[in-house]
C-alpha cells in the first residue's frame, strides 16, 4: 500500500469514528500530538499528588484520612494507566519523565499553586476534579483507542473525587464561621486557576484545528470550560459560597453563566515555570525519581534472572 493509500485510509477511519489502535498507520504528527497530549496528562495525574499528599498527615478525621489516601493512590494509578497508552505509540516511559525534568514536557498548570488549608483539599477535589471529569468525558470519544479507553475508567474514578471534594465543602458551609471563611478563602484562590486548566481561549489554542479535525479533541477549550462554569456556578450558589468574580452575570438569552476576564498573563507565567509551586514540584518530582531508582533497577535484575531461570529449565 503507498503512502497516499494509508493516509486515505486513515481519513476513512477518522471520518467513520473508528478508533486508530497501536499497530494501525498513522501520520507522524498525530502520533507525536498524542505522546505529547497523554504524556502531558500522565504527568499531571503524578504531579497532582503533591498538593493532597502534603494533607495526608493532617487530615480532619480516619474517615477524612481514608478517602484522601484512596482519592491519591487513584491518581497515581491514572498516571500509570496514561504512561501505559503513551507507550503504545512507541515512547518508553524513562523517555517521557526525561522530558519532563528537562522541561520539554509540560503538566496541568493547576498543580503550580500550594493547598494551604484543609479546606484547599474540598476545593481541589469539587473545582479541579470536577474540571478534569467535564474534560475527560469529552475524552472517552477521542480517537485513539488506548486513550479513550482509559478515559472511560478514569472518568468514573474522577467522578468519586469530584464528590469527596464537594461533601468537604458542604460540609465546611455548614460549619462554624472560621470554617466558611476557610472554604470561601479556597473558593477564593482555586476558581480562577481551575478554569485556566482548560486551556488558552480557542483564539489562541495552537493545537485545537489540527486535534479537533483529527477528533482527538472532541470539544474546544472554551466549550469545555463553559460547561464546567455553569455546572460549578450553581453548585457553589447552592451551599452559600460567593463565585469571586465581579462581573459574573447569567445570561438568560443564552443560559449560560458569563464570567469576566481570565488572567492569561497568570496562566502563561505558570506554564512557563513561574508558578508559586513549580520549582517545588519539580524538585520534588526529580528526588523521589532518583530515590526509587534502586526500586527500577532490582525489579530488571529480578526479571533477568526469571528470564534466564526459565531458559534453563527450558535446556534442561
Ligand atoms: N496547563 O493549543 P493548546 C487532573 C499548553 S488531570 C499546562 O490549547 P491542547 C486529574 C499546551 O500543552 C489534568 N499547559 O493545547 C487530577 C500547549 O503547550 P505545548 C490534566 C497547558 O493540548 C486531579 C499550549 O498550552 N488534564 O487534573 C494547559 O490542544 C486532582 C497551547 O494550548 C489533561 O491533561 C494547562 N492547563 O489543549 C490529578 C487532559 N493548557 O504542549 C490529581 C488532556 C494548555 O504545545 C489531582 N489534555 N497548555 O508546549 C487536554 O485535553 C489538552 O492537552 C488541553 C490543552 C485542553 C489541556
Amino acid at each position: 500500500m503507498t503512502e497516499e493509500d494509508k493516509l486515505k485510509r486513515f481519513n476513512i477511519c477518522i471520518e467513520q469514528d473508528e478508533k486508530i489502535e497501536p499497530k494501525d498507520w498513522m501520520p507522524e504528527q498525530y502520533r507525536k500530538t498524542m505522546i505529547r497530549q497523554i504524556s502531558q496528562h500522565a504527568h499531571s495525574e503524578v504531579i497532582g499528588m503533591q498538593p493532597e499528599g502534603n494533607w495526608v498527615l493532617r487530615a480532619p478525621t480516619l474517615r477524612a484520612k481514608k478517602i484522601l489516601l484512596a482519592k491519591i493512590q487513584d491518581e497515581g494509578g491514572h498516571g500509570l494507566y496514561l504512561y501505559s497508552a503513551a507507550e503504545t505509540l512507541g515512547i518508553d516511559r524513562g523517555e517521557m519523565i526525561k522530558q519532563l525534568h528537562e522541561g520539554k514536557a509540560k503538566y496541568s498548570s493547576i498543580f503550580n499553586y500550594p493547598a494551604l488549608t484543609w479546606a484547599d483539599i474540598g476545593a481541589i477535589g469539587w473545582l479541579v476534579d470536577g474540571a478534569a471529569i467535564v474534560n475527560q468525558v469529552s475524552l472517552q470519544r477521542t480517537s485513539y483507542g488506548p486513550y479513550a479507553r482509559g478515559m472511560v475508567r478514569i472518568c468514573k474514578e474522577e467522578s468519586f473525587h469530584q464528590r469527596q471534594g464537594y461533601e468537604i465543602m458542604v460540609t465546611m458551609m455548614n460549619g462554624i464561621s472560621e470554617q466558611k471563611k476557610m472554604a470561601q478563602d479556597a473558593m477564593d484562590r482555586w476558581w480562577w486557576p481551575a478554569l485556566m486548566m482548560f486551556g488558552p481561549p480557542d483564539g489562541e489554542s495552537v493545537h485545537t484545528k489540527q486535534s479537533m479535525q483529527w477528533k482527538i479533541k472532541r470539544e474546544s477549550n472554551d466549550v469545555l470550560r463553559q460547561r464546567f462554569i455553569d455546572k460549578t456556578v450553581d453548585q457553589a450558589h447552592f451551599i452559600g459560597l460567593e463565585v469571586p468574580d465581579k462581573d459574573l452575570k447569567f445570561n438568560e438569552a443564552t443560559g449560560h453563566w458569563e464570567t469576566g476576564t481570565i488572567n492569561w498573563k497568570e496562566f502563561h507565567e505558570v506554564i512557563n515555570g513561574n508558578g508559586p509551586c513549580n520549582h517545588q514540584r519539580m524538585k520534588h518530582h526529580i528526588k523521589a525519581h532518583n530515590d526509587g531508582k534502586w526500586v527500577r533497577d532490582a525489579a530488571l535484575a529480578f526479571a533477568e534472572t526469571e528470564k534466564n531461570d526459565q531458559k534453563q529449565l527450558i535446556t534442561n
